[in-house]
C-alpha cells in the first residue's frame, strides 16, 4: 500500500514527549511540501553543508524541539569513500528534515562473507539500548533525493528506496524490501529482527519482509516522487549467499529462533566526530 503526499505526515509516528527546554515543537510540513523538493547529489557532497554533530555522530535541532528521533544503521566493510560521501551529504540531508538522529556504522571487520543483516541486528540492538524509537536500516551506497522522503517511520514499516535511478525508479519485484527501509524498535523487537544466516549477498531483506508479513505488519511506500534515489557506483565483487533459498523456504519457521535473541554480538564502539562506528569482529 502507498502513502499519498499528503498522508505523509499522517502517516509518521511520533515520540509524544513534551517539548525539552522550553522550545516549540519542530513543524515537518515545510519539510514534506517544500516546493523545489528534489536535490542533487553535486549540490551537497563536496561541501560540508551541516552542523557539527555530537560526537558519535547525533544531532538535535537547536530552533525547535523535534519529535521524531532515528538511528540511522548501516551495515559497511572496507568503502571508505562512499563513507565520506555518504556522511557529508546525510548529515545535511537529515539536519535538513529537523529531526533527532544519530549515525551507527556497523563495520564488519573480518574475512567471513558480508552478514548484513547481522549487521543491521548488532546495529539495531545498540541503537535501541540508546533509546531510539525509530531504526532506518541504510545502505551505505543510497542517497535520498528529496527532502520529503522523512528519515522517521511510519506506523507501519516503510520501503524508503522504491524509486532507484539504477532500477530506473521502477521495482524490480512488488516485496522488495531492501536499501532503505525504516522500522519502528517495537516492531523490530516484534519479529526478533533480522535472520543472522545470511552470509553472502542476496535473501536477507526478502526474510526480514516475510517475517513482517507473518506478524500482520503489511509495509508501506511513500510515492515515487518522493522515494527517489540515486546509487553510488563502485566495482561489485559479489559473493552470493548459497543457501539463501533453503533458507527462504523456512522463513517463518525459523523466525522465533533466528534473529535479536540468537545473536552472539562481539564489538567495539569507537565514537567519531561523524558516526558512531561499531566494530564487529
Ligand atoms: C533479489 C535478492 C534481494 C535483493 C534484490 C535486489 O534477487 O536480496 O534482488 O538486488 N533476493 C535473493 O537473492 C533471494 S539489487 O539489484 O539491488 O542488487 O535485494
Amino acid at each position: 500500500s502507498c502513502v499519498k503526499n499528503e498522508n505523509v505526515l499522517d502517516s509518521l509516528y511520533y515520540e509524544q514527549k513534551m517539548a525539552h527546554h522550553n522550545l516549540k515543537n519542530c513543524n515537518y510540513e515545510d519539510v514534506v511540501f517544500m516546493p523545489g523538493n528534489d536535490i542533487s547529489i553535486e549540490d551537497v557532497s563536496d561541501e560540508k553543508i551541516y552542523l557539527k554533530p555530537l560526537p558519535g555522530g547525533e544531532y538535535l535541532p537547536t530552533q525547535c524541539s523535534p519529535l521524531l528521533k532515528s538511528a540511522i544503521i548501516v551495515p559497511y566493510r572496507d568503502r571508505p569513500k562512499q563513507l565520506k560521501t555518504f556522511l557529508n551529504y546525510m548529515h545535511h540531508f537529515l539536519q535538513k528534515q529537523k529531526l533527532h538522529y544519530r549515525i551507527f556504522i556497523v563495520d564488519q571487520k573480518n574475512e567471513n562473507l558480508f552478514n548484513r543483516a547481522k549487521l543491521l541486528n548488532i546495529g539495531a540492538k545498540l541503537a535501541m539500548k540508546y533509546g531510539f524509537p525509530c531504526l532506518v536500516l541504510h545502505d551505505i551506497d543510497l542517497i535520498p533525493l528529496n527532502y520529503a522522503n522523512i528519515y522517521a517511520c511510519s506506523n507501519t514499516p516503510r520501503h524508503m528506496s522504491s524509486s532507484l535511478d539504477t532500477f530506473r525508479y521502477n521495482l524490480p519485484y512488488l516485496t522488495i524490501f531492501g536499501g532503505a527501509v525504516a522500522i519502528l524498535s517495537e516492531q523490530f523487537k516484534t519479529i526478533n529482527g533480522m535472520s543472522n544466516l545470511f552470509e553472502g549477498w542476496g535473501g536477507e531483506d526478502d526474510d526480514l519482509y516475510k517475517r513482517l508479513i507473518e506478524h500482520g505488519l503489511i509495509p508501506c511506500r511513500f510515492c515515487p516522487s518522493i522515494s527517489k534515489y540515486t546509487m553510488l557506483l563502485h566495482k561489485k565483487n559479489r559473493k552470493t549467499s548459497e543457501s539463501r533459498f533453503n533458507l527462504l523456504k523456512k522463513s517463518t519457521q525459523r523466525s522465533k529462533f533466528d534473529g535479536l535473541n540468537t545473536l552472539n554480538d562481539n564489538f567495539t564502539i569507537e565514537v567519531e566526530s561523524l558516526f558512531t562506528h561499531i566494530i564487529v569482529s
